[in-house]
């Protein structure tokens, strides 16, 4: 505990409320007892054993809540930062904060004047656009200046934090800025012309990919269910953006069969009914409501609110979504092949198996599939048999039971929906791509991927966005630290050994190729008797007690392990792990699609890997070597581009806009690298600051001849002078190294920068109060 005085204020932990603000009443060190007197409730807490050492002295004028860059704050620890944190967020209603080159992003849950178009105007033609308030806007303009007026190579925004933070909606600020900056540097007709056109083609490209690929979930009313990387490439003579390309990352499958309580299924499910009118619903087999579709209607909840907290008119994003189909130049076939792709599924939902006299599936009810056979085109023979037979070898047919079959129907419905969601990116893509591909051309990427989750249940799903997560972070970590070592290098200080945290052994648990967690599955997944017990066994004896990260659960049934993400502990639950690594789609189905007589509809499971029909399953490409290989190739992307970071946060959990809750937001900020970095930061130098500035702010209490060099301009030397002069005095200056003076910065400790920067308060309120009134009688 920090050497702390009775009647102090102090930050202290509480369990519910997180860091609050209290006056210290008593301390008891050999009971290990504290008594806090909190300054919200005027309550009296008292404080035991784990929390006494965390108790930490408030410091004023430790932060200004209006200077918007966060690494200013001076008291580097969470409660400091946490409190600046929630003043501009509670207080003066900001939503952006720097932290060096980064922004913070709080999810603001309401529309915001300074996110505005009419504000977008003033970022885009300021002479300086990093002058004014932080923005996403800024990292937008930062990206396209490194590449088109410094000349440097290709950029990359990463949008990471929690679900529900905000990262959609800041991707979508950006690219609309970036195509705003295009246009504004498009010189001639023709290079507006196709400014305007990839920005619009951007533009209706998000409802689609947002009715399609996003659903409402416990955290988020619009939660992106799928990763998006989205390549827009520039003249770099011109600045006009020529094109772009998208790569999505593993949509939630599981969506369109299962939905948990309090959940939707795909919003463009929702939006079709409501938006289709009765003919052309019983033009699609006598669609109904959502109401009616078991898939749609299991997590009882039929509606999600929009941006403005109001509940969507899903009917009117139906008309958006036509639109965009339109824009895209999706004619009317496609669009009807969408429609019935998407009623095929639906009724399909409504067929019931029973068993027969041998306990094999029969039908109990053929007629939805009847009904989805004549949406798609496809011979109701051919299909019929791929729900009720498990294998067939030369030697004998195997029946499927009735929960296979059901299993086979989910498959069927899921690679049609998956198909066709790969169908739209493609289309998406075919009308964003530059003339002759994307080389020789500058691009900047930018990445929104679905964000970190932690449920009460959390299943394969879970493990690969909190995968891809991890990913993310270890580019982070990296990324920082090394950018941090490369000033040192510039400014000829030498960088103390800086420790970064580091989750490489976290992501080698999952990637290792024998033993990896993936790695596991896959085995499993290709051994005939496989189940997800003796894959959890495996796990548990491999990993247990051998990684920090992680947990092997008290319990004797293998169905669980847990990870100690860098975020939070999640544990996960193993059941249907093998059936969901495997794309059980049978080669026969696909086959029967493929022969479809709609154009549109043959060609929608072409993405899609089949399973032969004697049933192996070994040596095929698993959904999670997939996304393993994907996420290595996104990590060589990135690693390839200058990096842009921006941090969203989540202010509480219940979409409230200016309401912080203190113990949600801190563990974000601990846990999103926010403290991670600061903590790394100082353990190095965290308190950057350019020489001149520095010895102009010291001016007050600096030796004479500090001043005299000051006025010659000899700054670096005033600086040198200033901090040799107060080290005689301060104790904890030592041991060395606490500073250093670069070439045009000086590097220091924090406890170094609050010193003197307490110095100069007190001198200052020692003229205000003394000097200058004598001075004014004087006068
Ligand atoms: V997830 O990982 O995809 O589940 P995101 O993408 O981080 O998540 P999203 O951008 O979808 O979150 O934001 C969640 C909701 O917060 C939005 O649907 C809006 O209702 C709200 N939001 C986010 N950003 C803003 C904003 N700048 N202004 C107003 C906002 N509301
Ligand atoms: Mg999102």
């Amino acid at each position: 505990m920090e050497r702390l005085s009775i009647g102090q204020r102090v930050y202290y932990p509480h369990n519910q409320r997180g860091w609050c603000l209290g006056k210290l009443l008593s301390v008891n060190t050999l009971e290990k007892k504290a008594e806090v007197e909190d300054e919200e409730t005027r309550s009296v807490e008292r404080l035991t054993q784990q929390s006494l050492p965390l108790i930490h002295g408030f410091m004023e004028n430790a932060f200004d809540a209006r200077d918007p860059e966060l690494f200013r704050v001076s008291d580097l620890h969470v409660a400091t930062l946490l409190h600046c944190v929630k003043e501009r967020c509670e207080k003066m209603k900001l939503q952006y904060s720097r932290m060096g080159d980064m922004i913070l992003s709080i999810n603001p849950f309401q529309p915001m004047g300074f996110n505005s178009d009419e504000e977008r105007g003033k970022y885009l033609s300021a002479a300086d656009p990093m002058q004014l308030a932080p923005h996403v806007w800024q990292i937008s303009h930062k990206a396209f200046t490194q590449i088109i007026v410094r000349d440097q190579g290709n950029q990359s925004v990463v949008i990471s934090g929690e679900s529900g933070s905000g990262k959609t909606e800041n991707t979508k600020m950006l690219i609309n800025y970036l195509g705003q900056l295009s246009f504004k540097h498009s010189c001639n007709a023709a290079q507006r012309q196709v400014a305007t056109q990839v920005s619009d083609r951007l533009k209706w490209s998000n409802p689609i990919l947002e009715s399609f690929g996003n659903a409402r979930t416990v955290r988020n009313d619009n939660s992106s269910r799928f990763g998006k990387y989205t390549k827009l490439f520039f003249d770099s003579k011109s600045g006009v953006m020529v094109g772009g390309e998208m790569v999505t990352y593993l949509l939630e499958k599981s969506r369109i069969i299962y939905i948990a309580p309090g959940e939707r299924n795909y919003h463009v499910f929702y939006e079709m009914l409501a938006g289709l009118t009765p003919q052309e619903k019983a033009k699609l087999g006598g669609l109904k409501d959502a109401g009616h579709y078991k898939c749609l209607n299991r997590g009882d909840t039929l509606t999600r609110r929009g941006v403005d907290g109001r509940t969507v008119d899903d009917s009117k994003e139906f008309q958006v979504l036509t639109k965009a189909f339109g824009e895209m130049g999706l004619g009317e076939e496609q669009r009807w092949g969408i429609f019935k792709t998407l009623a095929a599924v639906l009724h399909m939902q409504d067929i019931t198996f029973g068993n027969d006299d041998n306990d094999k599936a029969c039908f109990q009810d053929a007629s939805p599939l009847k009904t989805a056979c004549d949406l798609l085109g496809v011979s109701f023979e051919a299909l019929k048999p791929c729900f009720l037979i498990k294998s067939t070898t030369k030697i004998m047919t195997l029946q499927a039971t009735k929960s296979e079959a059901e299993g086979l129907r989910d498959a069927f419905c899921k690679a049609l929906y998956v198909g066709l969601f790969d169908r739209l990116v493609a289309v998406v893509n075919e009308s964003i791509r530059p003339a002759g591909g994307g080389s020789g051309y500058k691009y900047i990427g930018v990445l929104d991927i679905f964000g970190f989750e932690n449920f009460q249940k959390n299943s394969f799903e879970q493990m690969c966005i909190n995968f891809a997560n991890e990913t993310l972070q270890n580019h982070y970590n990296k990324y920082t630290f090394l950018n941090d070592t490369e000033e040192c290098q510039q400014e000829g200080v030498q960088c103390p050994d800086v420790q970064f945290p580091n989750n490489a052994a976290c992501l080698e648990m999952f990637g290792l190729s024998k033993t990896g967690i993936f790695a596991l599955l896959d085995e499993e997944c290709g051994v005939k008797t496989g189940t997800s017990q003796n894959y959890t066994t495996n796990v548990w004896n491999i990993w247990g007690g051998k990684n920090d990260y992680f947990i092997r659960p008290k319990t004797t049934i293998p169905t669980e392990f847990g990870i100690r993400h860098y975020a939070n502990f999640v544990s996960y639950n193993t059941e249907e792990w093998l059936e969901k690594n495997v794309d059980s789609l049978k080669e026969e189905a696909k086959k029967a699609v493929q022969a479809s007589s709609d154009r549109f509809i043959s060609q929608l499971l072409e993405t899609i890997e089949a399973v032969p029909s004697d049933g192996t399953r070994r040596g095929r490409v698993t959904v999670a070597s997939r996304f393993q290989s994907q996420l290595l190739s996104l990590r060589g992307e990135l690693e390839s581009t200058e990096t842009h970071f921006i941090r969203c946060v989540k202010p509480n959990m219940s979409a409230q806009p200016a309401v912080m809750d203190n113990l949600y937001v801190g563990g974000q900020l601990e846990s999103a690298g926010v403290l991670q970095t600061i903590a790394l930061k100082r353990q190095g130098y965290p308190v950057r600051r350019l020489l001149q500035s520095f010895s102009a702010f010291f001016y007050l209490i600096a030796p004479r001849r500090a001043v005299r060099l000051h006025q010659q301009r000899v700054y670096g030397e005033a600086v040198k002078i200033i901090l040799e002069h107060y080290k005689q005095f301060y104790k904890s200056w030592q041991p060395t190294p606490n500073y250093a003076v670069g070439r045009t910065k000086v590097f220091m400790r924090g406890h170094i920068w609050s010193t003197l920067e307490r110095l100069v308060i007190r001198r200052k309120r020692y003229l205000l109060k003394r000097v200058i009134p004598y001075l004014e009688n004087w006068a």
